[in-house]
């Protein structure tokens, strides 16, 4: 009874006492649970989110045209323009830091997955290449080909220490699934997983759902949920006593990703960035992706939907949009920034709300699994602290060469597991091409990561040349 006086006394300061409804209906075991549930809340600040993320709602009809302006050019640089003298200075900086242990990647491994229709992370997946590699084995295996690289080159032995974000939904997955598959042949100690924090949802009203009568219902804070998680579990410690100086941050889910690139990494580093976003140009001015852009001055990625049509379309003098700069959630972060903003900045981010449908007990304590958005998530983007700094750079990509995002079963047609295979197969076809090899009888073509990073080291396998299609060329010592 305690327990129950001290719990209802907390809620209706913060008007949320119907979580309550169902203390006499549940045993011991379950009154335990729903009281750590509610203990878990830091309910002043969690009832302040849902009155700015409310707020916010009005806020983002509103178009910001008027007060948008491209990256500056001196902050903008593009694969394409440099010259080859200029890329292989910043590759060669990139590789220095990664030999001297100071590159970290910061993988983002907390979302659902639910567009693509599965019920495991999405990293686990099995797009279906020739070797039937999941997108952690690919992007692991990738790590273990830059150190190798880096050691080449400099002839010091560096690490790349992964850190891996997940949730609470995919964290034990996760684990097994690494653990199973021996860490893709890392040093487990150079794996480091973490959690992301959760946010309750909430009814239109301001009112926290319960999922169960014994449970609040919750979900993940977002990707931007980084900043707080790095803090609270000890990374940003771990960083430091490792020596990680630069953090490579991304989505799980690109196929083409250039993990640790040492051509971005060696760019930022080179200019003393506190943070940066790789960008592709948008395929056109209809394209729903946010763009990387200035608005009152500070650098901000802007939806789609908060332009209108005509600034879309606007075009320079050599023919490219003004705003063209695609945001594929890949990003560059120094650990002092990372620091700064989860000390002083992770406040003031920016909450964006999403109407969803959340299944939710209703006040005759019957579970209802709504069929249309009842309630609200509350989420916090990665790039929301670009604002925090001036000291922030943009460099494009050949689409082609560097994202393929997988979001969606195949029956969307898009950003699903086919488009992902074929955007691989074609760039490691023409690697294959450019290194002297001939490819007939189809496109399938599948090279493994612990054999090239970004199609070197091949003439001397495939120059001269033929492959049967479906291909799929392994390093030497790949099955050993
Ligand atoms: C992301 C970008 C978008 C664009 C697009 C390109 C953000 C907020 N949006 O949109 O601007 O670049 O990618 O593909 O970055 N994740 C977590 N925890 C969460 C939610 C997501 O770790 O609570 C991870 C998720 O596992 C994935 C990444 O963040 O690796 C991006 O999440 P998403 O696929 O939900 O984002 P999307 O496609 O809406």
């Amino acid at each position: 009874m305690e327990t129950y006086n001290q719990l209802l006394k907390t809620l209706e300061e913060f008007n949320q006492s119907h979580l309550l409804q169902f203390w006499n209906e549940l045993s011991s075991e379950e009154q335990q649970q729903l009281t750590e549930d509610i203990n878990n809340l830091n309910l002043c600040e969690v009832t302040r989110f849902f009155k700015k993320a409310n707020d916010s709602i009005e806020d983002e009809v509103k178009k910001l045209d008027d007060r948008m302006e491209p990256v500056p050019s001196a902050q903008y640089e593009s694969y394409a323009t440099t010259s080859n003298e200029q890329l292989e200075l910043y590759r060669q900086q990139g590789l220095e830091e990664i030999a001297y242990g100071h590159v970290g990647v910061l993988l983002m491994a907390g979302g659902q997955g639910t567009r693509l229709g599965v019920t495991h992370p999405k990293g686990m997946y099995d797009i279906g290449l020739p070797s039937r590699k999941s997108l952690f084995q690919v992007q692991g295996e990738r790590i273990r080909k830059l150190q190798q690289i880096a050691e080449e080159k400099t002839g010091r032995k560096g690490k790349i220490t992964w850190y891996i974000m997940t949730s609470e939904h995919t964290m034990d997955q996760t684990r097994i699934f690494f653990e199973n598959h021996k860490y893709f042949g890392l040093d487990k100690n150079d794996v480091v997983m973490f959690q992301q924090g959760l946010l309750p949802c909430f009814d239109f009203d301001g009112k926290i759902l319960l999922d169960t009568k014994s449970h609040v219902a919750l979900a993940p804070d977002g990707n931007g949920g980084i900043y707080r998680a790095l803090r609270s579990s000890g990374i940003l410690t771990d960083m430091k006593n490792r020596g990680v100086k630069h953090l490579h941050a991304h989505s799980v889910d690109n196929i083409l990703i250039k993990v640790a690139d040492p051509i971005f990494i060696g760019y930022c580093v080179s200019k003393d960035a506190h943070c940066a976003a790789k960008v592709v140009q948008k395929t056109s001015p209809n394209e729903a992706v946010g763009v990387v852009c200035k608005v009152d001055g500070s650098f901000q990625v802007v939806e789609y939907s908060e332009i209108t049509q005509k600034t879309a379309e606007l075009k320079s003098s050599d023919g490219s949009l003004v705003f063209k700069a695609g945001n594929i959630c890949n990003h560059y972060f120094s650990r002092e920034f990372l620091e700064s903003v989860a000390d002083h900045h992770e406040d003031q981010m920016k909450l964006h709300v999403a109407k969803k449908k959340i299944p939710y007990v209703d006040e005759n304590g019957i579970r209802q699994k709504p069929l249309e958005p009842n309630g609200i998530k509350i989420e916090k983007f990665i790039f929301d602290v670009f604002q925090f700094t001036d000291k922030f750079l943009t460099w494009e990509v050949p689409r082609e060469d560097e994202f393929s995002a997988l979001k969606n079963a195949d029956s969307a047609g898009k950003d699903c597991p086919c488009t992902a295979r074929n955007d691989l197969f074609r760039l490691h076809k023409r690697y294959i091409i450019e290194a002297g090899g001939i490819v007939q009888n189809g496109d399938v073509c599948e090279i493994s990561p612990l054999l090239s990073y970004a199609g070197e080291n091949l003439s001397s396998i495939v120059e001269g040349k033929v492959f049967n299609s479906p291909v799929l060329i392994k390093s030497p010592d790949e099955d050993l």
